[in-house]
């Protein structure tokens, strides 16, 4: 296969409810969506980067830069074996993996549609015909606030629900909705917000027997990590800090973590999160697929990754009524009664382009090759 042309498009999006993490509120979102032209055919990508280098160093116009200045003419007028090859080919840019990932990805459905098969078959997935579901909820103004929050996307059917963390919305909160909702299954996130210094208070959620807590320490440690969990009864699940399939190994060799999260962006595209998967999958890891306030084709795409065997717990990703009035793609994604997204048999990531709302959308648009 060949790409010929690779057209950016940056949209913004305002969010129903603001989204608050340790590192801040988000309103609304700027997402870069990447359309990748080969022989008549389009792919689609979405940039996973938030609109500030908080989460990860990344961000919207830093990501732009990144895809029209070297990720995209890396791979423009080449013959491609396959849309594996788009990764090693963008690997001499060192970070900005979401940025290669919303090109990644963008191939790897461009290839799909080529064949004429669904996203989540190209990628060797298909394990399942629906996706569990869980929910991630932001940090609230107040406990009422939150209490009332969970109890509304449980009756939706979510099968768990994450909480937000950060010092001074923990313990204390965390008890509060675990004496509320004593049987459900109840996840903590803590964004790198703590230090091993907090150990001992990080300890009290041994109590709520969360399924496991997110991401506790630096946003780039594996091995504080494995200090912590050597601490806790409660497994350490792992996100910001596993970038490469590489990182997975060292995290569970050095016992880090007994869960990890897997997200497209973060490491750079489908091809990686694949070996991500099989190497959490050979030493007994279950993942599950994490979220980044997608619209709809980072959704859709989450979707399809989550069909792979290992993602066996409930990921972040849920319905697009959660996050956005009108979403970019028709039907949005929806979720059954019992928190599953079922997935769709469409050639690529299943979905049709709402074109009209996106060209309205559209803050920026740039064509290369
Ligand atoms: O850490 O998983 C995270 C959103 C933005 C940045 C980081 C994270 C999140 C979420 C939201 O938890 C997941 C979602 O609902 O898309
Ligand atoms: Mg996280």
């Amino acid at each position: 296969m060949k790409l010929e042309r690779v057209t950016l498009r940056q949209i913004r999006m305002p969010l129903v409810h603001f989204f608050e993490t340790s590192f801040g509120r988000t309103f609304e979102r700027h997402m870069i969506l990447v359309e990748a032209q080969g022989e008549g055919v389009s792919g689609w990508g979405e940039v996973t980067a938030g609109e500030n280098p908080f989460y990860n160093e990344e961000w919207t116009d830093a990501a732009w830069m990144i895809l029209r200045d070297y990720a995209a003419p890396r791979a423009i007028g080449r013959e491609l074996a396959g849309p594996q090859d788009v990764y090693p080919l963008t690997a001499h840019i060192r970070g900005h993996n979401m940025a290669r990932g919303g090109l990644e990805t963008a191939v790897w459905d461009l290839a799909a549609r080529m064949e004429g098969v669904p996203l989540w078959k190209k990628i060797g997935g298909g394990a399942r015909r629906e996706i569990p579901c869980g929910v991630s909820i932001g940090i609230q103004d107040s406990v009422e606030q939150l209490l009332e929050k969970i109890e509304g996307e449980l009756a939706a059917g979510y099968q768990r629900i994450k909480m937000k963390i950060k010092p001074g919305w923990d313990v204390d909160v965390v008890g509060r909705v675990r004496a509320r909702f004593p049987a459900i299954k109840l996840m903590a996130d803590a964004n790198s917000a703590y230090t091993l210094a907090d150990a001992e208070h990080l300890r009290k959620l041994d109590d709520f027997y969360l399924m496991m807590i997110e991401q506790p320490l630096g946003h780039d440690d594996i091995i504080d990590h494995a200090e912590l969990q050597a601490k806790l009864a409660t497994p350490i699940c792992l996100d910001e800090c596993i970038r490469t399939a590489h990182h997975a190994e060292q995290a569970i060799k050095l016992r880090a973590c007994g869960i990890i999260n897997i997200k497209l962006g973060r490491v750079a595209g489908f091809a990686e999160a694949r070996r991500v998967h099989d190497v959490a999958q050979a030493a007994g890891i279950p993942v599950w697929c994490g979220g980044m306030l997608e619209a709809g084709i980072g959704r859709a795409h989450n979707v399809a990754l989550a069909t792979l065997p290992n993602f066996v717990l409930p990921g972040d990703v849920s319905a697009s009524r959660r996050y956005w009035k009108r979403d970019i793609i028709q039907p949005a994604v929806e979720t059954t009664s019992h928190g599953t997204i079922a997935i769709r048999d469409e050639p690529g990531f299943g979905y049709a382009l709402d074109r009209d709302y996106i060209a309205r959308i559209t803050v920026r648009e740039e064509s290369i090759g």
